[in-house]
């Protein structure tokens, strides 16, 4: 896998989980800035596994012009229950439904935000583009390209949607 963003910020563990994985005005800024439409998540449900699940589907705007113009996608959310208390550690399987070979792969993003002290934590997020069957060398290098540059560009904005969260955030708590 590949680690697209790892960083510790000024915001605690539990408003990081708010943030990324509730519906927060934070989501739905970030979804307006990525031209996510279409979104409609399911809320949190519990697995008698007592792990935690939730779909999302959503359509995303695509900027290759080759690949077309949107996407319809379902992201399959997980809340593992066996971590550390504060601490909160989601995997998310993103399937493309329009791009061409869209029945060849899936991404899983897992996301990890670890508690660093009472308004700190780290939020690190391991990315893997997963095959559900071999495609030909030439497809697959394609579609690893493809899927690593969209990928990167969607965590960097991500890390600097979350910066100015943050600015804004602690700005508050000085002028208070
Ligand atoms: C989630 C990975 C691949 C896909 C895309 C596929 C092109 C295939 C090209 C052919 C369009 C929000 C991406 C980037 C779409 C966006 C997905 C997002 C950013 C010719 C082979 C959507 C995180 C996420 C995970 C995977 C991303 C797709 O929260 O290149």
């Amino acid at each position: 896998g590949r680690v697209y963003l790892n960083k510790v910020f000024h915001i605690s563990a539990e408003k990081m989980f708010e943030l990324l994985f509730t519906d927060s005005s934070f989501t739905q800024r970030f979804m307006t800035i990525r031209k996510i439409t279409n979104a409609s998540l399911d809320p949190w449900q519990r697995e008698g596994s007592g792990n935690m699940k939730r779909t999302m589907n959503y359509t995303i705007a695509i900027s290759n012009p080759l690949i077309g113009k949107c996407s319809r996608a379902t992201e399959n959310q997980t809340l593992f229950k066996d971590v550390p208390e504060g601490h909160y550690m989601v995997d998310a399987e993103v399937f493309t439904h329009d791009v061409p070979y869209h029945d060849y792969f899936y991404t899983q993003n897992r996301y990890a935000i670890t508690r660093s002290s009472r308004r700190k934590c780290r939020l690190r997020v391991l990315t893997d583009v997963k095959y559900k069957k071999q495609p030909w060398g030439l497809v697959k290098s394609f579609i690893n390209k493809n899927s690593w540059s969209g990928i990167e560009d969607y965590f960097k904005q991500l890390e600097s949607e979350l910066l100015e969260e943050e600015a804004e955030m602690n700005q508050g708590a000085r002028d208070a």
